[in-house]
């Protein structure tokens, strides 16, 4: 018998590239572990009749003698290795894309850090030319789609969109998999999310902007991680920390959800006890005070390394100044000569205001050119210190719909930071 096996608690892109396998390989039986998450065991449900699954309980492992292991590359993580692992000269192919050291030994691995497993089986069939039906398209167009957050997380490739592409052109149905991908939000949800909007605080640490919650629950309630991404999403915070307390059991879950670089959950999560990776994790903890933990994870927030590019990193320097009694006439060579949209205006050492091209535009044919420039400059500085993060920068150059920004230390003006070294860094165009 030949059969396709995933990890356990499968998700959409186990389950695709389960489903991906058998049509691969022929002969081969798709076998689904114990646990399936909610959002892929409905799709299974829903297509029952075109979708023949098999459960690894019906199933005579001892008499297997090929398998094709995929979206896993770890005997623990999958629901009868122990008979599995035992059969002698059992032939196995693994397809994965998870990058850490697997301890199964595959006589074929397929090994790509792709943002999906299913990626890969995907463009086998792609170059295989195999005509898909749409309900396995669908099916595997949601494993990438989920897997990728739409093919906007971090880990995507081009090789999944290039997967995306192929499986469009085998008509994969948007509308199924947006229906299916969307999370089971219940009326359960809506009370916690409604309760930590009530209660909402945005607290600014360490240059980020983040949202703490207390809330308490009554019982195990699955899916709280989704509505601190809510949560998040609608604070519009950098990150996210959600502290329910299940007052019975006298036990805490904590969990955190980041939309930047600089502030990684999984190591937030790891030093409470728990684990993550750098934009979302938890941990959970058994007699503790909600209001310590509070403190805890403002704690390790504000120990946290921003990113560990500084603006003193990016800003230029030395900065072309003026003093305050310029005449305009002079500013405005001035900024044609240097290239530059904007000059701060200063006197011994202390900025007094900054005056930009657009603030010339309002000089007009009834102004001296002698007129002297701080009459022209704005005169609300907005300024930033050199250890910074680059976020903070960004925020305060929205906020204040400015081109850049004077950078302060010790009451000195050492730099200026502006929108292009922003967008260099956003890009990652920083020279080495
Ligand atoms: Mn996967």
């Amino acid at each position: 018998m030949e059969i396709a096996v995933t990890h356990k608690n499968a998700d959409f892109d186990a389950i695709a590239s389960l489903f991906a396998a058998a049509v691969l390989y022929s002969g081969v039986v798709p076998v689904l572990p114990k646990n399936v998450n909610v959002n892929a065991s409905a799709f299974l449900s829903i297509h029952k009749n075109l979708l023949t699954v098999h459960h690894v309980d019906e199933i005579d492992l001892a008499a297997v003698t090929k398998l094709i292991v995929v979206d896993v590359n770890n005997w623990a993580r999958i629901d009868g290795a122990d008979q599995l692992q035992r059969i002698p000269g059992l032939d196995i192919h693994m397809w994965d894309h998870h990058p850490d050291s697997p301890d199964i030994r595959a006589n074929r691995v397929i090994y790509e850090p792709t943002g999906a497993a299913t990626t890969l089986l995907a463009l086998k069939m792609r170059e295989v030319g195999i005509q898909l039906s749409p309900i396995h398209a669908t099916l595997f167009m949601a494993g990438i789609y989920e897997d990728t957050g739409n093919l906007t997380f971090p880990s995507t490739t081009s090789k999944d969109a290039t997967a995306v592409g192929y499986l469009l052109e085998q008509k994969a149905d948007l509308s199924v998999i947006r229906r299916f991908l969307r999370p089971t939000y219940g009326p359960r949800h809506k009370d916690v999310l409604f309760e930590m909007l009530k209660s909402a605080k945005r607290l600014s640490l360490n240059g980020f902007h983040i949202s703490l919650n207390r809330i308490s629950v009554e019982g195990h309630t699955p899916g709280l991680s989704m509505v601190v991404d809510m949560f998040r999403d609608i604070m519009n915070v950098d990150a996210a920390f959600g502290i329910f307390t299940e007052t019975k059991r006298d036990r805490t879950m904590v969990i955190g959800r980041s939309a930047v670089d600089g502030l990684n959950i999984g190591s937030i999560m790891r030093s409470m006890g728990g684990g993550g990776h750098p934009r979302a994790g938890s941990a959970m903890l058994k007699f503790v005070n909600p209001v310590a933990l509070e403190e805890w994870i403002i704690e390790l927030v504000n120990g946290t390394q921003q990113s560990s590019v500084q603006l003193s990193d990016l800003m230029s320097f030395p900065v072309f100044t003026v003093a305050p009694d310029t005449p305009i006439s002079q500013v405005a060579a001035l900024l044609m000569e240097k290239g530059c949209t904007g000059l701060p205006v200063v006197e011994e050492n202390k900025v007094l205001g900054v005056v930009s091209r657009r603030d010339l535009t309002r000089v007009n044919r009834f102004s001296k050119p002698t007129t002297p420039v701080k009459a022209f400059m704005s005169s609300k500085v907005i300024q930033i210190s050199p250890r910074s993060g680059v976020n903070e920068a960004a925020r305060l150059m929205v906020k204040h719909d400015i081109g850049r920004l004077p950078i302060i230390e010790d009451g000195r003006l050492i730099g200026i930071i502006t929108r292009s070294d922003v967008m260099r860094y956003l890009y990652d165009l920083i020279p080495d």
